[in-house]
């Protein structure tokens, strides 16, 4: 089946690709794909319908931000049906077929470690407390795809401030849900479950960086990481970590999923840079997801931290953004 599936792979490519070097990287992906058993799925973009679960409106309790009002979102179909989630499978249609075993409430999140309110929350008080906001921000993927996603969250740093970290609190570790029977794809060694990703503290007090609980004023659908999940639109899209079920402040910088998975193409950093190519993915263009046709998708220049150098190259000053990338 998987050699089946490399072949078409192939032939797209071939009419896929116009550029030489794009090309190579593709086919050394593939390669590697083949060998991992990971990320074809960049090809499955043409999604017909699939709602996927979602759930209540929150449109009442969601104040509108000026964050991306210039921007057009993408359909709710579309960033329903084009998803990276390997808890649910490797395919960019997976997630909204299967994720239906996802049980998104009741949902606690643990939050621990290097901070004085240590608990166990249910999600309901947890949130409860803040504001929801509506935020359009722009989304990139490593893969070189991108998209413009209107979110429903709070802010992180409000949620952070809460439970007083520690001077010795240095990095913010999130973790995924670990559950073989809601997440049939952890029951494949695909990743080294459960999925963690983490900031440094200044990051995540940033004000850009936010706690998503929704999209298009309603919540989650579990394909996109229902009930919880984390936005940094400045950082590629493994950064943005789904269906969190703990919180942990530490002093030492942690290895998150695909810098284990490959500590040689995945960084801790991952600010989204046209300059730094991915081994397998020029970063210098990106493919406008649903825009263009099959054979001339539409591509954009990508942008320095995504366009949100303004607010966030500060946190940078002084670190090389090619050896940390
Ligand atoms: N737990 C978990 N979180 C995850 C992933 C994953 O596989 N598991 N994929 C990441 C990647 S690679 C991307 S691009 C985004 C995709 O988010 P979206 O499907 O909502 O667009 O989720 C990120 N968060
Ligand atoms: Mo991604």
């Amino acid at each position: 089946m998987k050699n089946k599936v490399i072949k078409v792979m192939k032939k797209i490519t071939e009419h896929y690709i116009t550029d030489e070097s794009h090309y190579l990287n593709r086919r050394s992906f593939i390669k590697k794909s083949a060998r991992f058993g990971i990320g074809l799925a960049a090809f499955n973009a043409f999604s017909s319908s699939a709602e996927g679960v979602h759930g209540g409106d929150l449109s009442d309790k969601t104040i509108l931000t000026n964050y991306g009002k210039d921007l057009t979102p993408h359909s709710f179909k579309e960033i329903t049906n084009y998803n990276n989630f390997y808890e649910f499978g490797t395919g960019k249609r997976d997630p909204a077929k299967n994720a239906h075993t996802l049980k998104p409430k009741p949902w606690h999140v643990k939050v621990s470690g290097e901070c004085a309110k240590q608990g166990d929350y249910d999600l309901e008080d947890f949130i409860a407390p803040y504001q929801l906001e509506e935020r359009t921000y722009r989304f990139r993927c490593v893969e070189a795809w991108s998209m413009v996603i209107p979110w429903v969250g709070v802010p992180l740093a409000s949620v952070l401030k809460t439970f007083k970290p520690t001077s010795k609190a240095k990095y913010v570790v999130f973790k995924t849900l670990m559950d073989k029977e809601q997440m049939p794809g952890q029951k494949r060694a695909t990743l080294n479950w459960p999925y963690i990703e983490a900031l440094t503290i200044a990051e995540a007090m940033n004000p850009l960086s936010f706690l998503a609980v929704g999209l298009y004023g309603k919540t989650l659908p579990n394909q996109n990481g229902a009930p919880l999940r984390l936005v940094v639109p400045w950082k590629y899209g493994f950064k943005n970590i789904k269906s969190i079920v703990s919180i942990h402040f530490q002093e030492t910088m942690p290895i998150n999923t695909w810098q284990d998975q490959a500590a040689s193409e995945y960084g801790f950093y991952a600010n989204v840079n046209p300059e730094v190519d991915h081994p397998r993915w020029s970063q210098a263009r990106e493919r406008v997801i649903g825009k263009g046709s099959f054979f001339s998708p539409k591509k954009r220049k990508t942008e320095l931290f995504n366009g949100y150098g303004d607010e966030v190259a500060h946190l940078y000053t002084g670190l090389d953004l090619v050896k940390n990338f």
